[in-house]
């Protein structure tokens, strides 16, 4: 039991989840080690959402409403992080969910699927009851594309990814969103829009943007929306969440 008054309470809530998830069996033992180089990177931007970040948010939620067929891409770090609010996020982008995960089992798969039907989104993509295609030039069981989602998607969000898939993705002329807390890893640098915040805050504000844009009418408005996307230079957006560390 962590003790509310504990100054890194929310921090030791985020390890209580990772823990669980693993124990649990869907979290790969690696996610472990990915979720502690996460938090060195959040710790190091102060554990809170940039300015930076927030450009991100907005572009990559004009991107997803922009796309013909948008895709959320969760993994076992995802599912155990921020579930209820991915679910939330493809209901304000109408959005389709996908499990891809780097360390494919299917007991893995198997756990995930559930959470997401025991949550009411059934139309979970990239289970292990779905003929599955094969992304070229990806020698990973990450390649396992659903044809109706990541296959076919042209906006793809992928949080929390190792280095393998983004750039592929990007080759085969997707737009990749990613969220990642390390604003120099490849996936960062390769993908179209990075968003560098925490999953836990990122997630939510971009369904809070899509939201305010849909009751503006603004979800419909191509000019506004490709303008926000035009306007985004993922290298100037890493350049300054680089700034945003601070070693003291
Ligand atoms: O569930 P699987 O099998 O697909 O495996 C998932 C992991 C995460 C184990 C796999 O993709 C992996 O090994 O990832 P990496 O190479 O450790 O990269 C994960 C990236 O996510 C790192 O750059 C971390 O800094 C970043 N990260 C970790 N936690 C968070 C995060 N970014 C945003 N929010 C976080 N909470």
């Amino acid at each position: 039991m962590i003790p509310k008054t504990h100054p890194r309470y929310e921090s030791l809530l985020l390890r209580d989840k990772i823990k669980n998830a693993f124990k649990e069996g869907y979290l790969a033992d690696s996610g472990m080690i990915a979720h502690g180089r996460g938090e060195t990177f959040d710790y190091l931007i102060g554990e809170k959402t940039t300015e930076t970040a927030k450009k991100a948010c907005e572009a990559a939620v004009a991107n997803l409403f922009l796309a013909k067929n948008p895709v959320l891409s969760v993994n076992g770090n995802t599912t155990a992080l921020a579930i209820d609010e991915i679910i939330n996020l493809a209901k304000a982008t109408d959005s389709k969910i996908e499990i891809n995960l780097f360390y494919r089992t299917e007991e893995r798969v198997n756990i995930i699927t559930e959470m997401f039907k025991e949550r009411g989104w059934d139309e979970i993509l990239g289970t292990n009851d779905e003929k599955l295609e094969y992304i070229n030039n990806l020698n990973s069981p990450r390649a396992t594309a659903s044809k109706d989602g990541s296959y076919t998607s042209d906006v793809m969000l992928v949080p929390l990814e190792d280095g393998d898939r983004a750039e592929v993705l990007v080759e085969n002329g997707k737009k990749i969103i990613a969220i990642d807390l390390n604003p120099v890893s490849r996936t960062a640098k390769m993908s179209t829009i990075t968003i560098v915040d925490n999953i836990v805050r990122a997630v939510p504000l971009m369904t809070k943007i899509a939201k305010e844009f849909k009751e503006k009418g603004l979800d419909k408005n191509t000019e506004f929306l490709e303008n926000i996307s035009n306007n985004f230079s993922n290298e100037e957006n890493l350049k300054d969440s680089l700034a945003a560390i601070k070693l003291k």
